[in-house]
């Protein structure tokens, strides 16, 4: 069984900061549970461009407030506490972060923790040539 807390990732190669997020990677692929899972905290008045070409992702937030703009529709969605959104169709969107907000994050197939190693706040749609999504 796989037991870890966050204080024990934090300052480790499982956490990783871009401009607008810190992730912390509880799971990763070499954990090989098929999934990733990863507490983000998005900072406050940021807008990032996002879109996983490879990878699904469920984003479900546990503190803060912002909104999901949709890019095909134009949709905006309301962040806060207890919403989950689901990128079940690959969705290109961009998220706002109102306030500094929590997530907790599960991507399929898992990331390895190297994707966002060239990563500046916007995940490239040129990414996907690489076969990786940042
Ligand atoms: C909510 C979101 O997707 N933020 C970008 C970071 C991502 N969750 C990651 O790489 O951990």
């Amino acid at each position: 069984m796989i037991v870890r807390h966050l204080d024990g990732i934090k300052g480790t190669a499982r956490e990783v900061e871009a401009p607008n997020w810190v992730s912390r990677r509880l799971l990763l692929t070499g954990d090989k549970m098929g999934f990733s899972l990863h507490e983000t905290t998005i900072f406050a008045g940021t807008e990032t461009h996002i879109c996983y070409r490879n990878h699904l992702e469920a984003v479900y937030c546990i503190e803060g407030e912002g909104e999901v703009e949709t890019v095909a529709d134009g949709k905006i969605h309301r962040i806060v506490p207890g919403v989950l959104y689901a990128l079940d169709r690959h969705d290109e969107h961009f998220l706002r972060a109102h306030t500094r907000m929590r997530m907790v994050c599960v991507f399929n197939p898992a990331l390895t923790g190297r994707e966002v190693h060239d990563e500046n706040g916007v995940y490239p749609l040129v990414a996907e040539a690489a076969g990786e999504d940042a």
